[in-house]
């Protein structure tokens, strides 16, 4: 018996027992891209334009060729990234418009709170879009609650909406930052008064003109989605977003020295309107959607700069994804279209941002880890924003009540690129809304079940296009990666499978077993 306690003992006390304990908390970045496409990197094959920083990130770490978000659009996406759970289970949960409430109601268990309960500091930094406020929605000039700070983070500093949607203010924690009392925040349902200037009135003086919706109010030379007036000390500069998310990261990363963190780093790169900071316009040929994404990329070559002068870089996880596919017109005329040349934003994959075919969802994934997540690796395997929650749960040993987190698989170790680990063997991929459009994936079968009978689809980098689809649809990945030869007659017996199972999944409101 001595022995035996004296094994255990020495166990304990080693430096490999003490290591094993250390990594299973390393600290954690999310790093969200906006509207980064499958093919919009140089590691993930773009030749037009070079992303240095992420591609590094790719050769340090595990780069999969089958890792999705859950939704082709950002609020969905984000929903389900951080509930855990699908998006088209619960109502409200598409684009949020400038004055939603918050779609996560305060105490939901998130992929934050789990953390916090393990005992992270965890902070978001950058876009939110998962609306503010109580069913009244955000009162601009007082308390924003609940939002962040209610569902597990610590800390939060905020692009509220989106950068096209009104305001364009910071908000830091419950507050929007540097509003004077005085100049309150009020945005509008309809135009304010007959001489403020808007997109339509004023398009002469845009320095970015809009070719579709964004044209309400006017602020840093263009047109945005909604009206407002106020806060003008508050407002910020489309150009600086990129340097503040940067720095604002890195000062609260400085600051957590006593216990691991987690920071979910949501870039508003590459979401239009594309105005990245004078220092990367005319870095690509590909305008302003180009050097956007070197925008974003040098960002994540910021963090990993930070990490490593901090030395902290072996116990710390990156996770590199995106909210949706990719789309070139997206309301303003910036050159995405016509300076596009031979770039393919979804790469091989159909579709893009709005539609369940691969190149709304299945977007550039990377994992890195310095020392435990093998350098240079490609995985195959089916991994989902998604699963974040579950599979950090596990990883750091947090407790998941059963009815939360419904479907968010633990495929931490597909994550770690462990050889042999597996990813999910079914995923369903949403766009926008609840009772919209899925696809559904097993293996290499996807099913498309449009209930709209309409998509938009990004055909071949052109406009996005409204086209009639059939209610179901069987394409197989492996023969056809670009979803372009419908074999469900073919497969009947397949498809019906599959129709049923996704129908369940649906239904019987989650596909996590407890
Ligand atoms: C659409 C906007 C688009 C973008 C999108 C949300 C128009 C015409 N289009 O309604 O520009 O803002 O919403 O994008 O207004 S997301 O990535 O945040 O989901
Ligand atoms: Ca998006």
């Amino acid at each position: 018996m001595r022995l035996f306690q004296a094994i255990v003992l020495l166990f304990c006390l080693s430096p490999l027992w003490l290591n094993a304990a250390e990594k299973s908390k390393p600290n954690i970045i999310v790093i969200m891209a906006d509207d980064l496409g499958y093919g919009d990197l140089s590691c993930y094959g773009a030749t037009e334009l070079d992303t240095p920083y992420i591609d590094q990130l790719a050769a340090e770490g595990t780069r999969f060729t089958s890792g999705y978000c859950s939704a082709s659009t950002c609020t969905p996406t984000r929903y389900s990234f951080l509930t855990g759970s699908y998006a088209f289970r619960k109502k409200g949960t598409g684009i949020a418009p400038p004055n939603s409430p918050a779609v996560i109601p305060a105490g939901t268990v998130t992929t934050a709170s789990l953390l916090k309960n393990a005992g992270y500091k965890t902070a978001v930094i950058g876009k939110w879009h998962l609306g503010l406020g109580g069913p009244e929605g955000p009162q601009w000039n007082e308390e924003l609650k609940p939002g962040p700070l209610e569902i597990g983070f610590d800390h939060c500093y905020l692009l509220p909406t989106t950068n096209d949607r009104v305001p364009q203010v910071y908000v830091q924690d419950h507050r929007v930052l540097n509003l004077d009392p005085k100049d309150p925040i009020t945005l509008y349902k309809k135009k304010p008064s007959e001489d403020h200037p808007t997109g339509i009135t004023h398009r002469d003086t845009l320095k970015m003109d809009w070719t579709h919706g964004h044209n309400a109010t006017i602020h840093n030379g263009i047109s945005r989605i909604g009206f407002y007036t106020g806060g003008e000390k508050a407002r910020f500069r489309d150009e600086d977003l990129a340097d503040e998310w940067v720095d604002r990261s890195v000062k609260w990363i400085e600051k957590q020295k006593d216990a691991p963190f987690f920071l979910f780093f949501a870039s508003h790169d590459i979401h239009v309107p594309r105005m990245p900071h004078e220092r990367f316009q005319g870095k690509t040929k590909l305008g302003f959607r180009g050097d956007s994404i070197v925008e974003l990329d040098w960002c994540v070559g910021q963090l990993v700069e930070n990490l490593k002068r901090l030395k902290i870089e072996d116990n710390t996880m990156i996770v590199f994804c995106s909210d949706n596919g990719p789309v070139l017109d997206d309301g303003y005329a910036d050159g995405a279209v016509e300076k596009n040349g031979k770039h393919r934003s979804g790469g091989q994959y159909s579709g893009g941002k709005y539609s369940v075919y691969e190149g709304g969802t299945r977007t550039p994934f990377i994992t890195w880890w310095p020392g435990t997540i093998p350098a240079g690796k490609e995985s195959d395997e089916v991994v989902c924003t998604i699963d974040l929650a579950t599979s950090f749960a596990s990883m750091t040993g947090s407790d998941i009540p059963g009815d939360s987190v419904l479907d968010s698989l633990d495929v931490m170790d597909a994550l770690l690129g462990k050889d042999g680990a597996k990813g999910r063997d079914h995923l369903v991929q949403q766009d926008n809304g609840k009772g919209g459009n899925y696809g559904y994936r097993e293996g290499d079968w996807k099913l498309l079940r449009h209930d709209s009978k309409k998509t938009r689809n990004l055909v071949v980098e052109r406009q996005l296009e409204n086209t009639v689809v059939p209610e179901f649809q069987l394409f197989n990945l492996a023969e056809d990666p670009g979803e372009k030869q419908n074999v469900i007659d073919a497969n009947a017996k397949v498809a019906e499978e599959m129709k049923t199972r996704l129908a369940n999944i649906i239904e019987s409101g989650r596909s996590r077993s407890e």
